[in-house]
């Protein structure tokens, strides 16, 4: 017991160490237009009141009525809103004739009392987030925090977004995520003054909201049977909808709901096959990528269904914006399709690219009958705008730079910069992604307004989103591992004008901020220890292995199988080892936490000797069939005569399914430690695995290993299992194994070293 309460002792003061070194006054985030330190502190006690002027207007109320909530949970204190004061307040007031925009605010802290000042609710609003934000980050914390002096320093504010559009785009179709996480998010979201979330409701993968009129739409469209016999479901109600829709409107954020066409539909064209051009049956998509199946351009009841779909829709939307998709329809079925060539001719259209175009403005116009405006994908700038159309570039800038170039507006959602579904670190320590590495000062260094659009069209940049495709953010705490603290870096560049952008600030104001994030339980990013291509690392004499991580943060290790604390031994210089070890490393941030451990095995092996069997070119491929999954599926398996190939290049479609078995031998250059990477099932090596990666979702050389070979020739043996696991076929993965030298960079064996 008493152990338990010192080590408690030391996590407190460890971690309200760190809070006061970073409890500057310059932690506002994203970072004010104008700011000037006064000297002097405004305390907030139980006394002090919100006064809200002599206005009986609801939504001025709200707001007020939103912060005493927070303020309450945290400091158990419950402040009076009152109609005036002078002293001991934190006042709101209305000022039409303040000379900024609407969401701008002006705020004033003084040890006699805190004013803020803005032409609308919602500017007010910001600046009490920034009054929030000047105060010690515990203020977040939805349980009262004793022992905290809830005092803010002295400022001047004046402030206002650089755009108009700060958004999140959030994919619940791959993996559904629920009412309570999207809540969740737009709190954080409202924190940072973003202001659009945009809600990717239907895809090939499942469609989750419900539709009275088309109850199969949820029925059969929100239940997918993944490959290896899950089931992956999820749907909103249209309660749930206007639940999220009102949740988000009292932090002044606009849902924009994403209804996907004409690609990206099989949801809805397995539970209504009639609206395509085949007819079906179908099923939900449970692999990634592009569906071929499209809704039927050449019917016009597609269009009556689509319709009735957005005329149920729209309404829950208060908003200006209905997003429609847009992107990535193959054009394969419109082109064997009698209905969708009789469009073309009857319409005098030139080609199917022309087809989508004319699919858009038939959209386009319910659109506008609604009186909503439409945003879509970059794809729907093939073939002619529609008049009216808002686009998303996502594909790079070229599509935004386009449409902004012909008076357009544009979001910017470049996925080179923004797709937050890539990964934030090396491949070898990072957990699953899309790709890497989309690291933090990237994203923050984005500049929406690319100089290659006419300066005086450049006002047609509305801002930048993030996207959070979800593929393989598989749970809700990998969503936000993924999401934050990006959407931090995204929130300031939409919002502090480019000249005032310092990616040095920020990342030391994010120190504190991931404090607040702490206090709403996000399971964000903490840069992992790298440096050593793998997490088993083999060596002969001794090795010496040199770590760093992306923001600098120090770093604490242990060598005696215990989980690395605050208080472990600092990394300082590189480590050498001279025996068997587990190395467990994390990082550790001002705040006294830490990253996930990075646990390496580090091995003193002899050098495995090399063969000198006599051998001829080219290496041994064999085949068996039948519906296999993990390697022990193998066992007794019937397999082809083999076939002498010259290295690892096969086509094979993903979905046929079978095994192929690769066996010969590889040139090693000289004695030494190398690593090996492969993305197929199994890899052995002188009859030892080497790399697993039985029945994983593999993506990208993840699963790494170093042995000590000897130079000369070496037996290998590489299985490939055609399946899906994961909604990734393993067929999409690149073939064969890489492997370099200690230092060097993997790479496939060179096809005159490869011999059987
Ligand atoms: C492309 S971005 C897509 C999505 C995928 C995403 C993965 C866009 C309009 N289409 O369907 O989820 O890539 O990064």
């Amino acid at each position: 017991m008493k152990k338990i309460i010192i080590a408690c002792l030391w996590c407190c003061i460890s971690l309200f160490a760190g809070y006061a070194a970073q409890d500057t006054p310059l932690n506002i985030t994203p970072a004010p237009q104008e700011m000037t330190v006064k000297s002097g502190t405004f305390a907030l006690t139980p006394q002090t009141s919100l006064v809200v002027g002599r206005t009986q207007r609801a939504d001025l109320q709200k707001v007020a009525a939103y912060f005493q909530a927070k303020i309450n949970r945290a400091t158990g204190y419950d402040l009076a809103i009152k109609n005036s004061g002078n002293h001991n307040c934190i006042s709101l007031q209305i000022d039409r004739s303040l000379k900024l925009g609407d969401e701008g605010y002006r705020l004033s802290v003084t040890p006699k009392r805190v004013q803020v000042k803005a032409r609308t609710p919602q500017g007010l609003f910001y600046g009490m987030q920034s009054v929030m934000q000047l105060l010690p980050p515990q203020i977040e914390s939805e349980q009262p925090v004793d022992g905290i002096d809830w005092t803010m320093p002295c400022v001047e504010i004046g402030d206002e977004p650089a755009y108009g559009y700060r958004g999140m785009m959030l994919d619940v179709c791959r993996h559904f995520h629920d009412v309570e996480f999207v809540k969740k998010q737009l709190d954080i979201m409202a924190m940072f003054k973003m202001n659009y979330f945009h809600w990717h409701l239907t895809d090939d993968h499942l469609w989750t909201i419900e539709v009275k009129r088309y109850p199969r739409l949820t029925e059969v469209g929100s239940v997918r049977h993944n490959a290896d016999g899950s089931i992956h479901r999820g749907f909103y109600t249209q309660e749930q909808i206007k639940e999220v829709v009102a949740y988000a409107a009292d932090r002044f954020i606009t849902v924009i709901p994403e209804i996907e066409l004409p690609g990206h539909a099989l949801a809805a064209l397995t539970a209504y096959p009639e609206y395509s051009c085949t007819g079906g049956p179908f099923e939900l998509r449970n692999k990634w990528g592009v569906e071929d199946n499209v809704y039927c351009a050449g019917n016009d009841k597609t269009f009556e269904f689509l319709e009735n779909i957005l005329d149920e829709v729209i309404p829950l939307f208060p908003g200006k914006y209905v997003h429609i998709g847009g992107d990535e329809c193959p054009k394969k079925r419109w082109k064997a399709c009698p209905k969708c060539q009789k469009r073309i001719q009857d319409e005098n259209l030139k080609d199917e690219h022309e087809l989508q175009s004319y699919f858009i403005h038939r959209i386009e116009k319910i659109i506008l009958e609604h009186g909503k405006a439409m945003i879509g994908w970059d794809e729907i700038l093939e073939g002619g705008l529609a008049p009216s159309a808002t686009v998303m570039s996502w594909r790079g800038e070229e599509g935004g730079i386009a449409a902004a170039s012909m008076g357009h507006d544009v979001i910017m959602t470049p996925s080179p910069w923004l797709y937050v579904d890539a990964g934030q670190g090396a491949v070898e320590a990072e957990p699953i992604a899309i790709k890497f590495a989309i690291m933090l000062d990237k994203i923050y260094n984005y500049d929406p307004s690319s100089e290659k659009i006419p300066e005086n069209l450049r006002h047609h940049v509305l801002g930048a989103q993030c996207n959070m495709w979800t593929e393989y953010a598989v749970t809700p705490d990998y969503t936000e591992y993924l999401l934050y603290p990006r959407m931090l870096a995204l929130a300031e560049l939409d919002w502090t004008p480019k000249e005032k952008k310092d990616y040095n600030s920020f990342a030391r104001r994010l120190d504190s901020q991931l404090v607040r994030l702490d206090m709403h339980h996000i399971n964000y990013h903490i840069p992992l220890p790298e440096g050593p291509m793998a997490n088993r690392i083999a060596f002969t004499d001794q090795t010496t292995l040199t770590f760093h991580n992306s923001r600098n943060y120090p770093m604490v290790y242990t060598t005696d199988g215990s989980e690395p604390q605050a208080g472990s031994t600092r990394y300082e210089n590189p480590l050498t080892f001279d025996r068997n070890t587990t190395l467990k490393i994390a990082t550790l941030l001002p705040s006294g936490k830490l990253s996930t451990t990075r646990t390496l095995e580090v091995v003193r092996e002899p050098l495995m000797p090399a063969t000198d069997q006599a051998t001829q070119p080219g290496i041994e491929r064999r085949r068996t069939e039948g519906n296999l999954y993990f390697v022990k599926d193998l066992e007794g398996a019937y397999w082809t005569e083999p076939q002498v190939v010259k290295d690892f290049s096969l086509k094979t479609s993903g979905d046929e399914k079978g095994a192929y078995c690769y066996t010969g031998y590889f040139e090693v250059p000289a004695d030494g430690i190398y690593y090996f990477s492969s993305e197929m099932d199994e890899l052995q090596i002188d009859g030892r695995v080497v790399i697993s990666n039985d029945g994983r979702l593999v993506r990208h050389s993840h699963t790494r290993n170093s042995i000590a070979l000897q130079k000369g020739k070496h037996a290998f043996r590489l299985l490939m299992i055609n399946n899906n696991i994961g909604g990734y076929l393993r067929a999409w993965n690149n073939k064969g194994f890489i492997f370099a030298p200690e230092g060097g960079t993997l790479a496939l064996p060179d096809p005159a070293t490869l011999s059987h």
